[in-house]
């Protein structure tokens, strides 16, 4: 290591004194200026985690729903999922190491994570379109350098092209070209192959309105747009040349609030979907002739997803293992749903993309989605095999049409993490096979009410959880608090977690009416506010 580099660079970027700030749900995440220390510092740790697997490594500034003057920045795995949970603990130390600390950090955590220093590093960059995020990029080019890393910058991209790029380089172009054209070509082709297998194929036209949260996504998408057949007319809205980014829109906007984002002129019974600011995370939404919006949230997309997949499976008669894969969010009656009409299997785990998707890994086909629209669907090296086997080999037209499908869905699915326009492109091609309308899609189960609520307390950390966060086990008496609150209410369940990307903690209540949902949701976060250190005022209902 070249100590004296690493000293003359690590004081170009230096550390704000006393602030500590740790790996979160999805990286590092918070106001823009505090984090030029922390991204160099990933620079450095990305160049330390390729040595150590001797593959390329991805780093992503982007704080992704977080309001503008926020940024992040994610680390990403050799097969393009989130880094590693073991190598998060050293991500901490290293953003909190004092700076004259540094290279006796760099080297514990060389020891202790089998580091060979001599080896070659490479990574591959990409960032969003906040103001912040050019600068803090070239923090993390001077973090790589330090330690002798080669790099590849390929500027603004949304996470998930980003993560693709990424297993496309460490498959040796198995998983595609880790180009954006090679992304764009991948995709709109499995796409344009799976509408050719519609019956209706022949007056196919798709019109959809598409909110792109002001961020990346919107150029990535008109970028995009010239590889998709002429039947499929998308229109883009909140595109970033007007509005703040995530501002009153964007995927988190429309889930929280369930309303209909800015910017974006609803007619009745029109398909919109909505990105946020990265473009990881989809929903869909639409108003009735009478009015009312009508949310589409991740839970009805894995449903949607599920029953095709599960059609097709059962065509092609290969006893795969199928799962379902969600959070505590999850809206009761989707998961009532899913086990009791479709009879598949479901499992709950943590928030946070790492914690689905390392479950849905142990299925042959593992659907993933989070309530908030961030979700994909995994198919294992066994089953993809077998399925592209059938394609060329199997005389049963019925079972081989079937596996052209799966095929074509293993190729449009972005399987290294949840990616709003792959999986737009999923949803559209499902619906255009199935000949289904939104409305059809929404009425195939009715959503619990539901309430999101955050409050502000002076340390979230005091809230810890367990059972896949569906219950807190400090502060003390908070969880009978919430038992009890509970109980007043048909249909209910609450629960509360520290957020990982913001400093708030999240509240969550479903029940019988949207004003129980409601009233339960308030009360939980009147109980978070006095148990748990609130600050400012107690929140209103
Ligand atoms: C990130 C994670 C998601 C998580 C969300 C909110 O999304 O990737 O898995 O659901 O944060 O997490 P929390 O409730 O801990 O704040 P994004 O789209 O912001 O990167």
């Amino acid at each position: 290591m070249d100590s004296e580099a690493l000293r003359k660079f690590s004081a170009l970027h230096p550390r704000p004194a006393g602030l500590t700030l740790h790996y979160g749900t999805a990286g590092f995440r918070s106001a823009a200026q505090q984090l030029d220390h922390v991204v160099f510092r990933m620079g450095l740790l990305a160049a330390l985690r390729s040595k150590a697997v001797t593959a390329t490594i991805g780093i992503m500034v982007t704080a992704s729903h977080n309001p503008e003057e926020d940024n992040g920045v994610k680390l990403v795995d050799p097969l393009g999922e989130m880094l590693h949970p073991s190598w998060e603990e050293y991500a901490t130390q290293l953003a909190n190491a004092e700076e004259q600390e540094l290279q006796k950090v760099i080297t514990e955590i060389c020891q202790k994570a089998a580091v060979n220093l001599h080896k070659d590093a490479s990574v591959f960059i990409g960032r969003d379109t906040r103001p912040s995020s050019k600068k803090l990029s070239q923090s993390v080019i001077d973090g790589i350098q330090v330690l002798g890393g080669q790099y590849h910058d390929y500027g603004l991209v949304t996470t998930p092209q980003l993560h693709y790029m990424v297993c496309c380089q460490n498959t040796q172009g198995q998983y595609g070209k880790a180009t954006l054209e090679g992304y764009y070509e991948k995709l709109s082709k499995a796409f344009m192959e799976l509408i050719k297998q519609s019956h209706c194929s022949g007056e196919f036209q798709r019109h959809l309105k598409i909110d792109c949260a002001n961020g990346v996504g919107a150029l990535k998408l008109s970028e995009m747009k010239p590889y998709f057949p002429q039947e499929v007319l998308i229109h883009i809205y909140n595109d970033g040349t007007k509005e703040k980014l995530n501002h009153l829109c964007g995927a988190d906007f429309v889930k929280v609030h369930q309303k209909p984002p800015g910017g974006l002129d609803m007619k009745p019974n029109e398909r919109c979907c909505s990105f946020d600011g990265d473009a990881d995370r989809i929903v869909y939404y639409y108003k009735d002739t009478a009015g009312h919006f009508h949310l589409i949230d991740g839970d009805k997309i894995a449903t949607l997803i599920s029953i095709f997949l599960k059609e097709l499976l059962a065509k092609v008669k290969q006893n795969f293992k199928m799962a379902v894969v969600q959070t505590a969010y999850a809206n009761g009656n989707s998961t009532r749903y899913l086990q009791e009409t479709l009879k598949v299997p479901v499992h709950c785990v943590k928030t946070g993309v790492k914690h689905l998707h390392h479950k849905a890994q142990e299925f042959d086909v593992g659907v993933y989605f989070e309530a908030n629209g961030h979700g994909t669907v995994l198919f294992s090296k066994a089953a993809e095999t077998k399925i592209r086997q059938l394609v060329t080999e199997e005389k049963d037209n019925e079972k081989r049409e079937a596996a052209k499908m799966l095929e074509n869905m293993i190729d449009l699915i972005n399987q290294t993490v949840g990616d709003a326009v792959s999986d737009m492109l999923v949803i559209e091609a499902i619906l255009a096979l199935k000949g289904l309308s939104v409305q059809q899609w929404d009425a195939l189960y009715t959503d619990l009410p539901n309430r999101l609520l955050k409050v502000q307390v002076a340390d979230r950390r005091v809230i810890d959880t367990t059972d896949a966060e569906r219950r807190a086990l400090t502060p003390p008496g908070l969880q009978e608090k919430i038992d009890a609150l509970v109980k007043k209410y048909k249909l209910s369940r609450a629960f509360v977690r520290p957020s990982g990307t913001e400093d708030v903690v999240r509240i969550y209540a479903e029940a019988d009416t949207q004003e129980n949902a409601d009233a339960l949701a308030h009360e939980v976060s009147l109980a978070v506010f006095h148990l748990a250190g609130g600050k400012g005022a107690p929140p209103q209902p």
